[in-house]
């Protein structure tokens, strides 16, 4: 599998799959799932809509309609509480069901945000820890290519240091 990393707005990647990091409701809200939501336009929230929500960990896919990809994997990342709360293997969860959905749906390229990195303040080091280490372990039959696309420069710099 081919790990890239690259500073992007997500929803300009040309991938088979971007991955949401959305809040349990599904219905969108500020940071990557707003201009995710925003890009997609509104019938990414009719479809969503449908799901009844996702757990903490868990993932569910849609349509991608106005981005540029095929689909669209919304996932919720855990809030960091200081790490007490399961928080480490929620996140790795978040990044193994993603690429599982990917995987059974026959997808060659998906794009992860830094999930959790943002309002819900989990720790940006150990979050990229976490995040290759799934992605590196995960016995993937279809996805051929990973890209973790970094907002902020902070997130690139160790993105680059872990990866290069
Ligand atoms: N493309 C790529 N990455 C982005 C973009 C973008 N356009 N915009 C922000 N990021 P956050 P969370 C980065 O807060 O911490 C939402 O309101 C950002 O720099 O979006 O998982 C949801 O509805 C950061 O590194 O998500 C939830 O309520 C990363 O995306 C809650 O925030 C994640 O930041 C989820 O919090």
């Amino acid at each position: 599998m081919k790990i890239k990393w690259v500073k992007a707005d997500i929803t300009r990647l040309e991938v088979d799959a971007v991955v949401n990091a959305a809040n349990s409701m599904l219905l969108g809200g500020g940071g990557v799932d707003g201009a995710i939501h925003r890009a997609a336009g509104p019938e990414l929230l009719e479809e969503c809509r449908t799901l009844n929500g996702c757990e903490t960990g868990k993932a569910k896919i849609t349509r991608g309609y106005r981005l540029p990809v095929k689909h669209v994997i919304h996932t919720v990342g855990p809030v960091w509480h200081g790490g007490s709360r399961n928080e480490e293997s929620l996140l790795k969860e978040c990044y193994v069901n993603s690429l599982k959905l990917a995987d059974e749906q026959g997808l060659k390229s998906i794009a992860f945000p830094n999930i959790s990195t943002g309002v819900y303040r989990f720790p940006k080091e150990r979050a990229a820890e976490i995040a290759v280490d799934a992605v590196k372990n995960f016995p993937a039959k279809f996805v051929e290519e990973v890209t973790f696309v970094c907002f902020d420069e902070e997130n690139f710099e160790i993105y680059k240091r872990r990866l290069e």
